[in-house]
């Protein structure tokens, strides 16, 4: 009998998305049942091809549950995976709220897939989406020659924010559209006004560097996230990893800038092929023709695109990329239904 497969926060921006994906992957699932808040239940929503009824988040909800993928606040999934896991499903979790838990595996299937296997408590965490959009290109790169430091920086999309923050930027644009404004100290937040939304600052015609909150020594959760994520991911749990995290007015795909440094020596010729031939990234690189991923061609697309693959100036043994993912597939819903499905084939 095929798995039975429970989407928790199945409204929400990333639960959308996971509902395309599952009706686009090889379809691995017997029921498919969608699950959210109390004040989404009784909405129908469209999963391969068939209406199907969201039903409250409760205990009962997961009843014959084999898999149970959540995408809902950190404490919604505090409280609820648990619930789950002890009603026998193995919870598939994107919130924050277990990625660093010892006993919980934090797994990217192209990168350790292994990993998902040890789960003492029933959880696997997808990872955040700014670490998932860089991680594959660079697990297939540490593979080969061996990561030992790590400089990133993002350009983070407005929907890592969700649904408030594509509005947010679709606000804003709306208001400083065809206007001239931009030329003047404070004009754009004069226009905005209280319209922020989930951001500190305006994003339309800005960049902010800040996304998630504080954390000690001037640091950002987004920050802290990428390198925890990463270390953890790549079983380098000293790597040093420097990060900036900030948000552009892009609606989705997240895009970083990375500096990595390996154990020797690096060519280029050889991060090409790597590149071009592991599972899941893109080689899009060829400035002379013009050449390379930005995120209004990459959205809606699964891969992890890489370009200006380069040779560090003063380091032979560095690599600088510009790396490109869609926030809420890969980065998200993707990489949260391929985990699914690996412990799906774990079930049959
Ligand atoms: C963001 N990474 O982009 C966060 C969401 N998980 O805001």
């Amino acid at each position: 009998v095929r798995p039975t497969l429970a989407v928790v926060g199945a409204t929400g921006a990333v639960g959308m998305v996971m509902l395309q994906i599952l009706s686009q992957r090889a379809d691995v699932w017997g029921e498919i049942r969608l699950i959210a808040s109390p004040r989404s239940a009784g909405r129908k929503l469209a999963v391969r091809g068939e209406q199907v009824e969201v039903v409250a988040l409760t205990e009962e909800a997961f009843d014959g549950v084999d898999i149970a993928m959540f995408d809902v606040p950190d404490e919604v999934a505090e409280r609820w995976a648990p619930v789950a896991a002890a009603k026998g499903a193995v919870v598939v979790d994107n919130s924050g709220a277990f990625r660093m838990d010892p006993d919980v595996p934090l797994v990217v299937p192209e990168v350790n897939p292994h990993a998902v296997r040890t789960r003492p408590r029933g959880i696997v965490s997808n990872p955040n989406c700014t670490t998932l959009s860089m991680i594959v290109a660079l697990g297939a790169l540490h593979a080969e020659f061996g990561l030992r430091e790590l400089v990133v920086s993002s350009y983070q999309a407005v929907s890592g924010a969700g649904r408030a923050g594509v509005e947010t930027l679709r606000q804003q644009l709306s208001l400083v559209a065809g206007t001239e404004l931009g030329t003047t100290p404070g004009d754009v937040r004069r226009a905005v006004g209280d319209h922020t939304g989930p951001f500190p600052e305006p994003v339309a015609l800005n960049v902010v560097p800040w996304a998630g909150s504080l954390r000690e020594d001037g640091w950002s959760s987004e920050e802290m996230k990428v390198r925890d994520e990463s270390r953890k991911i790549l079983g380098l749990p000293k790597l040093p990893v420097a990060v900036t995290c900030v948000r552009v007015p892009v609606i989705t795909v997240h895009s970083l800038t990375v500096h990595a440094r390996f154990q020797d020596e690096v060519t280029v010729d050889k991060a090409r092929e790597i590149l071009a031939t592991a599972p899941g990234v893109v080689l899009c690189d060829d400035p002379a023709a013009g050449e390379f991923p930005t995120p209004a061609d990459v959205v809606g697309t699964d891969p992890t695109w890489v370009g200006r693959v380069r040779r560090a100036l003063d380091d032979p043994t560095a690599l600088e990329l510009f790396v490109c993912g869609d926030n809420l597939r890969k980065g998200a819903a993707l990489n949260t239904a391929q985990i699914a499905e690996l412990v799906a084939a774990e079930l049959v």
